[in-house]
């Protein structure tokens, strides 16, 4: 996980993503293509990922196993047990701290959030969520991370899904949108706290689809100015 993943990162940032940046709430864009030619990239440093630290299904506070498989990397990584949803330093599976967030996967997600509007995006946590035929996400809100001000960035790859996308009362209505690989979504402002989802990925899949959806979303847990002083993370 050393040295450049993205041989043509520069290019890539500047001039443009491949589709024209558009506005899916208050303080949320949608930046398809944004991903553009590092997809097979962003795939193997997942998998380099989960070789130290595996996918795995985590038990919600209620005891049901998630039908989404989950890993992370960065400082920090979200995680969900009988004691609740909570961010941690360590894998619980090996106690070892998490694999490092790729310096050219934090440049990338960067990039994304000042696109969108957020200029001073510093992620601490990167979760990586694998979707199966059939695995979903409902309805929720993100709110285990103390800095709420902070964007959201998320990048979708593999297979296509249907987002399901809220608003800040669980019984707003529900708008759907494709995500597709290689989509940048940042979300920032009202729209942090949002309730979404994912619909159920189809059992079966067309020939040529990926079987697999994968999901990085770079987080801000703690507050900028609270954490290291000095420093500047
Ligand atoms: C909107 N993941 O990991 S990413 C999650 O595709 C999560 O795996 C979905 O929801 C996925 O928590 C959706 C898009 C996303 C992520 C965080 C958000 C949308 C968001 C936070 C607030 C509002
Ligand atoms: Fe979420």
């Amino acid at each position: 996980m050393q040295g450049q993943l993205f041989d043509n990162l520069p290019e890539q940032l500047s001039p443009m993503p491949a589709g024209a940046a558009h506005p899916i709430g208050p303080g949320a864009m949608h930046l398809p293509g944004f991903i553009g030619t590092h997809a097979a990239a962003i795939l193997a440093t997942i998998q380099a990922i989960s070789r130290q630290a595996p996918f795995r299904h985590m038990m919600t506070p209620g005891s049901h196993a998630m039908s989404v498989s989950m890993t992370n990397c960065g400082l920090l990584g979200w995680i969900t047990d009988a004691q609740g949803y909570r961010y941690s330093r360590t894998d619980p599976a090996t106690h070892m701290p998490w694999p490092p967030l790729p310096a050219d996967l934090e440049t990338l997600a960067r990039a994304a959030a000042a696109a969108a509007g957020y200029p001073d995006f510093r992620p601490e946590a990167c979760l990586i969520n694998c979707y199966a035929p059939g695995s979903r996400m409902g309805l929720h809100q993100d709110r285990d991370e103390a800095d709420l001000s902070a964007p959201i960035v998320s990048f979708s790859l593999g297979r296509s899904a249907t987002f399901l996308w809220g608003g800040a009362r669980r019984n707003d209505p529900v708008a759907r949108i494709i995500l597709q690989q290689g989509d940048a979504i940042v979300w920032g402002g009202p729209s942090r706290l949002y309730f979404h989802g994912i619909a159920p990925l189809a059992r079966r899949c067309a020939p040529q689809e990926p079987e697999l959806r994968y999901n990085l979303t770079f987080r801000r847990v703690t507050h900028l100015a609270l954490r290291d002083e000095g420093g500047t993370r």
